[in-house]
């Protein structure tokens, strides 16, 4: 198996996240994207849509998202499991990784995508050209202060994002918070407490 990937990226660094928690070591190679080398034509061979990560299994096999890889490899490795044990728990921690990802990743990439003049005519990932919209940089931005509010809810009522434990639901917080304030300059408000107070307890366990 082969990872093709980019560590700085959002959606790799989720991979990686994951990847040094439960210690799993895999062939790679970096696609410089800040060279367009997900464009090559080595790379559009391995992965026709030119996005990263993208892990290529034994039988040739190719997996181009995350939640995917992630499913995939916890299945291989068990040990450290980070989606689930019981099924309540892996309902919740997929529920809150597609709704992560709908919200904070999505408006954050269409806060940044829309307005960064290097993303000119390429306002979403993938090979066709797609044109920049501002106003969608403006609403990126708006959404993200409303989904920090849900998420200060949400985790008012657990510790971690799926329940009770440590799950791959905070990775992808964590990395879309850290993401937002980069890409969007949009933070969650000092105010939101219960942000604040899980975000140290994530990254505890994320180390541990
Ligand atoms: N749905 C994919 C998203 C992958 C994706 O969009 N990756 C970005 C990097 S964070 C990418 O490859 N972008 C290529 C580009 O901007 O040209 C997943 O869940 O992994």
């Amino acid at each position: 198996m082969k990872l093709y990937t980019y560590d700085s990226a959002p959606n790799p660094a989720r991979l990686k996240m994951f990847l040094d928690y439960k210690g799993i070591e895999i062939e790679t190679q970096q696609i410089d994207m800040t060279k367009m080398e997900q464009h090559s034509e080595e790379f559009l061979a391995v992965c026709p849509n030119a996005t990263v990560p993208t892990l290529v299994l034994d039988d040739g096999t190719r997996l181009t998202e995350v939640i995917a890889i992630v499913h995939f490899l916890e299945s291989v490795y068990p040990e450290k499991p980070l989606l689930g044990v019981t099924p309540n728990e892996r309902g919740m921690i997929l529920n809150w990784n597609h709704r992560l990802f709908m919200s904070v990743a999505m408006a954050t990439a269409d806060a940044f995508r829309n307005a960064h003049p290097a993303f000119k005519d390429r306002a979403l990932p993938g090979i066709h050209p797609v044109t920049q919209i501002p106003e969608l940089a403006e609403r990126g931005k708006t959404r993200l202060l409303q989904s920090f509010e849900e998420i200060n809810a949400e985790l008012g009522t657990r510790d971690f994002m799926g329940g009770a434990n440590f799950s791959f639901a905070d990775i992808d917080l964590l990395v879309l918070l850290n993401f937002a304030g980069w890409a969007a300059k949009t933070t969650p408000d000092a105010s939101l407490d219960n942000i604040r107070r899980w975000k140290q307890q994530a990254e505890q366990a994320l180390n541990s």
